[in-house]
């Protein structure tokens, strides 16, 4: 019989930063419990080295099906399991999305966590409780950069429903001596970044046009700015935050911020493009200076109706309370990301630009 350290039940698992944590933890000596949604494809593929047979015991690794919008599921879960420490990284996750599922994401990003939250109450265990809210909730930004004082101005769906996931949690801790934080992260990326968020989509797009499988990239705005992170990083600081004397909120961030634009030059710059734009708005292009090959075009179908212009955090409580601080800034992690893109494909990436 293997001797865990402790039980830990992560809602999310198969999303990017679900997968990571379940390595960190299982790493660190624990049994992992996972929540996944039934899918008519498999939705597992984030987490296929960690996974075992079902029919194999003690596992480190064992999978439950499970839905947010199920409170029923998530009480017999929580019930079954009876985990030290309970991660709620399940969401409806994509902001454009957000505003053409309105209901559905506050049903899954809000009442999702209530209905959570009620499970944990409601078993009576002593359960430690991380919730995963969002940079997006500061919105359109009423200081910069952004700490844990800041006010809240979302401008989405998905942040409105951040907004009251943040507050519940807070509400409970406060009402029912509960150990619940709640992690404020700004944007973190890695290779298994969904592919429709922004770092991975220009990341991909540039690989593929520069190896011929890609004619052109479609993006919306591209003066946006955001602070950048490594997911790998980031699930670190949730851990930190259930391991301290006392519950607490924390702002996770680089402390840099770079726009989309800077984002796809970088990553051009590394495939060997040097990127020219031209043009005003819709119309606007982005070409290779050498070669005067279109890269980039836009599409309005990815401007969203309200956008979040500017975000940059501010995480020195977090360095003074948890001692975490972020060790991957921008360029390293778009390099990362983009030697990635090359190994994923079979493909040497210092080879292939030398
Ligand atoms: P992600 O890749 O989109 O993963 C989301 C996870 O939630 C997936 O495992 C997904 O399952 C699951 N999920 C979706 N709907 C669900 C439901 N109804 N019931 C149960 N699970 C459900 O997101 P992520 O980037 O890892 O982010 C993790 C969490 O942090 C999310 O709550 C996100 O909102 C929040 N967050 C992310 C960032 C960031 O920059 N990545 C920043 C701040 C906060 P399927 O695989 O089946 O879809
Ligand atoms: O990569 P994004 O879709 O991320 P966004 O909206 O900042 O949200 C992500 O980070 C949040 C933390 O702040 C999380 F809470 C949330 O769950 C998610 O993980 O877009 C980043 C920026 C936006 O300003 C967007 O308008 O990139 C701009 N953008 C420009 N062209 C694009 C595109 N975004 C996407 N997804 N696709 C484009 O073609």
């Amino acid at each position: 019989m293997t001797r865990y350290i402790k039980k830990a039940l992560i809602i999310g698992i198969t999303g990017q930063d679900g997968s990571y944590l379940a390595d960190f933890l299982i790493e660190k000596g624990y049994q992992v419990h996972g929540i996944i949604r039934r899918s008519s494809s498999f939705n597992t593929g984030r987490i296929e080295h960690i996974y075992q047979d079902p029919h194999e015991e003690d596992k480190k690794l064992v999978l439950h099906y499970g839905d947010l919008s199920d409170g029923s599921s998530l009480h017999n879960i929580i019930k079954n399991v009876s985990p030290d420490e309970v991660y709620n990284l399940g969401a409806q996750s994509h902001v454009r999305v957000s505003f053409d599922i309105p209901e559905y994401t506050v049903d899954v990003d809000a009442l999702g966590t209530l209905r959570l939250l009620n499970a944990v109450k409601d078993s009576g265990l002593p359960i430690r409780f991380y919730q995963a809210g969002s940079s997006e909730m500061f919105g359109k930004v009423l200081e910069t950069p952004q700490k844990e004082t800041t006010p809240f101005n979302p401008q989405s769906p998905y942040a409105c429903a951040k907004v009251f996931s943040h507050f519940i949690c807070k509400n409970y801790r406060d009402s029912y001596k509960m150990f619940i934080a709640n992690g404020i992260l700004f944007n973190h990326e890695s290779p298994r970044r969904g592919k429709t968020f922004v770092t991975k989509k220009v990341t991909e797009g540039l690989v593929n046009i520069l190896l011929g499988k890609q004619e052109i990239l479609y993006l919306g705005n591209l003066d946006s700015k955001r602070d950048w992170g490594y997911a790998k990083d980031y699930v670190e600081a949730m851990w930190f935050m259930l391991q301290q004397d006392m519950p607490d909120d924390y702002v996770i961030a680089t402390g840099e911020t770079h726009s989309v634009r800077e984002l796809v030059e970088y990553t051009a710059s590394l495939l060997g493009y040097e990127i020219e734009w031209k043009g005003n708005g819709l119309e606007e292009i982005g070409f290779d200076k050498k070669s005067g090959r279109e890269l980039i075009a836009i599409d309005s179908k990815y401007y969203r109706p309200a956008e979040v212009d500017l975000l940059l955090g501010d995480a020195t409580k977090a360095k003074e309370k948890l001692g975490w601080e972020t060790k991957t800034k921008f360029k390293d992690l778009i390099l990362l990301m983009v030697q990635e893109e090359f190994k994923e494909k079979g493909l040497d990436f210092n080879e292939y630009i030398k």
